[in-house]
């Protein structure tokens, strides 16, 4: 549903579905009996119903888009679910239950900026307009040296950047978390600048491996990971990977992000996985494994060369530095 359009709303190729093989996760609802209070206790009961019900809900699990493969083992669920950077809820990597607090459905997102047509809409109608639903494994790279390797469910940013239809003159995607300190108290720490803020450039974000979450292990996102719709760029250090997303801009100017904001000296607004550029208080050479006790190399551009070096290749960076800072 379109709650408001600025400019006049046409319909793209990929929003012009046929109604009759497009029904919105309401709509499907509502056929499917699950509206009002039956739902509502479906979900407030044991967390293995509350799941299992969610999961049914979004079409999960996706069909595995097999083009991407790992070379290690997938990351312990719980690990990947109880083991995260969320600082909206603290700067500590245990703040899963914090994230309870937090609304995720419905959930409004934004287009605006150089676009066709900006407009407000919620991220369910969103991701069912852009399309392209699958699940890819990656491997993820924190900057601090812990790496874990996911399930991700979710959709191409490619995807989104086309149904935005954005003008030729816009050369950057500004993507900005949810701000709102009562839910989140780590937002009422005003040395930080929040909201949180990522940006990529318009071939970053059309490049084939940038890809927009919603699910993790087969299941839609729990609030910690990012719920309802997160960011992964594999081949950059996982502080790109912007977390519950309410607004996409396009824009001619290059976005300054929140950790680059804070310290451009030790978080670059490129931030390509790079062994040789040593982080002040990381060294990069290695990683650790989540939930492992393993430690192996890491690679340039976290192994993701082959789609993302010719991108970089292009622009006539050489000094590797550059891709970094
Ligand atoms: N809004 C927001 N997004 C965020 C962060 C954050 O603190 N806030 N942390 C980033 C960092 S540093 C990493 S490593 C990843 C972690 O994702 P995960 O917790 O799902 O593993 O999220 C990124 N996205
Ligand atoms: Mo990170």
């Amino acid at each position: 549903m379109v709650i408001k359009s600025k400019r006049s709303w046409e319909l793209s190729e990929a929003a012009a579905t046929p109604e009759a093989v497009y029904m919105n996760r309401r709509q499907w609802l509502k056929a499917a009996g699950f509206t009002g209070l039956g739902l509502g206790a479906a979900l407030a009961g044991p967390g293995f119903l509350a799941s299992s019900a969610l999961a049914a809900i979004g079409g999960y699990p996706f069909a595995r888009n097999e083009a991407y493969t790992l070379d290690r083992a997938i990351t312990d669920e719980e690990e990947a679910t109880t083991y995260t950077n969320f600082y909206e809820f603290g700067s500590s990597k245990n703040i899963w239950k914090k994230t309870r607090k937090m609304k995720s459905d419905p959930w409004t997102v934004t287009i605006d900026g150089m676009v066709e047509a900006e407009m407000t809409l919620d991220a369910t109608d969103l991701v069912d307009r852009i399309g392209g639903t699958e699940e890819r494994l990656y491997r993820h790279r924190c900057v601090e040296a812990w790496s874990m390797a996911v399930p991700w469910s979710g959709v191409p940013l490619a995807n989104l950047v086309k149904f935005a239809r954005p003008a030729a003159g816009a050369k950057y995607l500004r993507m900005e978390t949810f701000m709102d300190p009562v839910v989140a108290p780590g937002q009422k720490q005003s040395w930080y600048p929040w909201p949180y803020v990522e940006g990529l450039t318009i071939d970053e974000a059309t490049n084939e491996l940038a890809f927009l979450a919603t699910g993790i292990y087969g299941k839609p996102l729990p609030n910690q990971n990012g719920a309802p719709i997160r960011l992964v760029t594999p081949w950059k250090y996982g502080f790109k990977s912007i977390k519950s997303i309410v607004r996409f801009t396009f824009t001619d100017e290059r976005p300054v992000s929140f950790w680059e904001q804070l310290a451009g000296n030790e978080y670059g607004f490129w931030a390509n996985v790079n062994p040789g550029i040593p982080h002040p208080r990381w060294p990069q050479r290695t990683e650790r494994l989540l939930g492992t006790g393993q430690r192996v190399p890491t690679q340039m551009y976290n192994g993701y060369g082959e789609q993302v070096a010719e991108m970089y290749a292009a622009l006539g960076i050489t000094d590797p530095r550059e891709l970094y800072y």
